[in-house]
């Protein structure tokens, strides 16, 4: 059975709730970060990167990187209809998905959730906090833009919707900021979707 690498409140819970889109039965593996077991050598050599999400496949084969993982999962099961199948339909999905990941997620909320992994002063760390917040805001405001006048990013949901949620998860529930109203929108609308609860309940998120 696939299993999924999971840590709590953490971009993990995208692909947690793709794999609820999906409904075939898959096991679930906590890496528990308040014991450090992302950096275990048994973590390790399942994951060498040393980070969550990572899905073992059936045949034992280990995948990394949310777009790659989600990207399998949307090709693998065509039945779910998790991303378009025409060719403008899937660079626009690898579009929006890529923008959130690597600006919305990496190089702006890692700033500030993180700015320990860049600088060591108390001041530096604050100037970068104040930065990512701001970069943040700012990719979300684009992604705003983005979601005029549609429910989700492509008009139906895909798995760039899921890259959302987890930012969206975090911009609200951990760290308390206002979200622009397309974006807001959208945060509510993934909340009402049975994935979204399920996986939630699973990793006991309010
Ligand atoms: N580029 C990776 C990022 C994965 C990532 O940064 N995961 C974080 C959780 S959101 C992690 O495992 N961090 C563990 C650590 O930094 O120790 C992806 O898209 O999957």
């Amino acid at each position: 059975m696939t299993t999924l690498c999971y840590a709590k409140k953490t971009c993990s819970i995208g692909i947690h709730v793709l794999m609820e889109e999906i409904g075939a039965p898959y096991d679930l593996r906590i890496v528990d970060f308040s014991k450090g077991e992302q950096k275990t050598p048994e973590y390790k050599a399942l994951n060498p990167k040393g980070k969550v999400a990572a899905l073992v496949r059936e045949d034992g084969s280990v995948l990394t990187e949310f777009a790659a993982i989600a990207m399998w999962l949307a090709m693998t099961n065509p039945d779910k209809n998790l991303m378009p199948s025409d060719p403008e339909g899937i660079v626009r999905t690898i579009e929006a998905m890529d923008f959130i990941v690597g600006t919305v997620h990496m190089l702006s909320w890692r700033m500030w959730r993180r700015p320990d992994a860049y600088a060591d002063s108390e001041e530096a760390q604050e100037g970068l906090r104040t930065r990512g917040k701001a970069a943040m805001l700012a990719a979300l405001d684009v992604v705003d833009e983005q979601l005029a006048g549609k429910d989700y990013l492509m008009g139906n949901f895909t798995i760039a919707d899921t890259a959302l949620y987890y930012n969206e998860y975090w911009a609200v529930d951990v760290a308390g900021w206002t979200l622009p109203p397309n974006v807001q929108a959208h945060y509510e609308r993934m909340k009402s979707r049975p994935s979204v609860q399920a996986s939630r309940k699973l990793e006991g998120v309010a």
